[in-house]
């Protein structure tokens, strides 16, 4: 296993859409296990395939606090939503920065496992804003992008002043 880079906000490669997984194999099987591995070392609740570079739909999700029920989803959908709630967000390429954000609710997702076998989930609550915050990463947004342009521009700010002192 491996403990994958992470991407830092703003950098322009967390814009790549990722493209659909065509094949489920040994390949992506090594994939999910150095983001599973990557995500809890961070420690975090989820990981894009966007955040560590490799442009492919794979989403792994632990929400659990005894990092034993992962989830993956491979070229995952949304089928429904609804609902409407606002929390707040946090992201391992944003360290630090934690604002609201206003998601569906409620999500019906359709995704491959890791046998590239397609199964459907019901989630709400956190768990739905994760999948909700992961798939926005491999669509190429991340989480800030919600905020108003004035915060976003704070926040760059923020983030460049934070960058400078920690050389
Ligand atoms: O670890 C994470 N915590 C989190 C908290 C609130 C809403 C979403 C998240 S996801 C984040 C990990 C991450 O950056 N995934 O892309
Ligand atoms: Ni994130």
């Amino acid at each position: 296993m491996a403990i994958l880079q992470i991407l830092q906000y703003p950098d322009e490669r967390l814009h790549t859409i990722a493209r659909k997984v065509v094949q489920v194999n040994d390949v992506t099987r090594k994939l999910v296990r150095d983001m599973a591995e990557t995500m809890y070392a961070a420690p975090g609740v989820g990981l894009a395939a966007t955040q560590v570079d490799v442009h492919e739909q794979v989403i792994v999700v632990d929400i659990s606090e005894t990092h034993d029920q992962l989830r993956v989803f491979i070229n995952p959908e949304i089928l429904r939503h609804s609902g409407e709630s606002e929390g707040e967000e946090g992201c391992l390429s944003v360290p630090g920065i934690y604002e609201k954000v206003r998601r569906a609710d409620h999500v019906t997702v359709q995704a491959l496992d890791q046998e590239g076998k397609s199964f459907t989930v019901q989630a709400e609550g956190f768990l739905a804003v994760c999948i909700q915050h992961e798939m926005d990463h491999l669509r190429g947004k991340v989480f800030v992008e919600y905020l108003s342009q004035l915060k976003q521009t704070r926040l760059r700010a923020k983030l460049k002043k934070r960058r400078r002192e920690a050389l």
